[in-house]
């Protein structure tokens, strides 16, 4: 039977490229998926602290990026959603595979030299003991290896950016059952359509939630009036009218790929540019901005509703009920890992 896993860090709103590229999968794979299929999805605090955060703000964050997953229609009496500090085996399984990782394997991954704006031959151990790096950030891909293991995960909704460490995992995998035995289960990835949304300032950058820019990217719960602003101040270029051209047009045509994954009757960025050849670039974004509005004012609808029904109590009271869900389903793995390993 399937088991599918994801996850999300609490580090702000979720925005249209972890919407496009992951959530929206996640609530489809829950709407088409048959009844023996396990749905675990976690918010991920623990990855969240291998950048500096302020504990207050990441409290919050916590609450409302449970409550974003609530918004977009995951139901948590199908799908098991929990918070994975609150699943202590995810950190003893990341130990455990850390003792088969391999160093030069994790060297090489890109994500700890992108949030540390270091270049692509960095080592780790460049800097010595003044290196900015820390062990956390640099094992990162160890823990998320060991989030989708713990659950037996055969496959893995992500977007591109997370190619990389899925590649990872499995290779945790093979190290494993090298070691030990035949226990642990390789996960397949899953892409979304939209592989990697990017910047409404930078069509070279992906969108994300850390960028220093606010304008470069929607979040789910924006109002109308603020996705008209951030659409309207999007980088386009010096010509005033739209087509479909990714080399020469990226920035357009990233808007253009946008309006495609919202678009009602889902036709592509190539048929739409050629829909909307005669508009010029103001019309055509105030059509995107509406567009994008009226998809996502139902998700703002709800979840304005779960952050004022709760004092806390309603995501309190739903996550301890996914998180003994989650312990449950990652203790059977434990129970075999252990004694695999000859813990138990
Ligand atoms: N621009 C994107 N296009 C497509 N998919 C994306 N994802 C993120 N950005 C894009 C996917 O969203 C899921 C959750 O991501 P995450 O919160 O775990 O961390 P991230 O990938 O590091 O996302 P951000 O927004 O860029 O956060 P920061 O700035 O904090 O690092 C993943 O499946 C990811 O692929």
């Amino acid at each position: 039977d399937h088991v599918i896993f994801s996850g999300i860090q609490p580090t702000g709103i979720p925005h249209l490229g972890n919407y496009l590229g992951a959530l929206q999968q996640w609530v489809k794979l829950q709407e088409t998926s048959p009844a023996t299929t396990k749905l675990i999805y976690s918010i991920v605090d623990l990855h969240a602290i291998t950048v500096p955060q302020d504990p207050q703000q990441l409290k919050r964050w916590k609450r409302e990026a449970f409550a974003t997953l609530l918004a977009i229609g995951l139901n948590p009496d199908r799908s098991i959603l929990f918070f994975q500090s609150s699943v202590p085996a995810h950190s003893e399984l990341m130990w455990i595979l850390s003792t088969t990782a391999s160093m030069g394997y994790l060297s090489r991954m890109t994500q700890w030299k992108s949030k540390l704006s270091l270049p692509e031959d960095t080592s780790p151990l460049d800097g010595g003991s003044k290196s900015k790096l820390k062990l956390g950030l640099f094992s990162y891909p160890v823990l998320q290896a060991a989030d989708i293991l713990v659950h037996r995960a055969t496959h893995v909704p992500v977007g591109e950016d997370q190619s990389q460490h899925l590649e990872f995992s499995r290779e945790c995998v093979t190290n494993f059952n090298h070691a030990y035995g035949p226990h642990l289960v390789a996960p397949k990835t899953i892409l979304s359509p939209a592989k990697r949304v990017m910047s409404l300032q930078d069509p070279h950058l992906k969108m994300s939630k850390s960028h220093s820019d606010p304008r470069s990217r929607i979040l789910i719960t924006d109002s109308p009036e603020q996705i008209h602003s951030k659409i309207m101040s999007a980088l386009t270029d010096s010509t005033n009218s739209v087509s479909y051209d990714p080399e020469n047009r990226p920035a357009v045509s990233n808007l253009l790929q946008l309006l495609s994954h919202f678009d009602p009757q889902g036709r592509s960025p190539e048929e739409l540019g050629v829909v909307y050849a005669n508009l010029n670039l103001r019309n055509f974004k105030t059509t995107l901005a509406e567009t994008i509005s009226s998809q996502l004012s139902p998700i703002r609808k709800r979840y304005e509703e779960v952050m004022a029904e709760d004092d806390g109590a309603y995501i309190d009271h739903v996550q301890r009920k996914g998180a003994a869900k989650a312990r449950e389903s990652a203790e059977a793995t434990m129970a075999i890992v252990r004694e695999a390993v000859g813990l138990y």
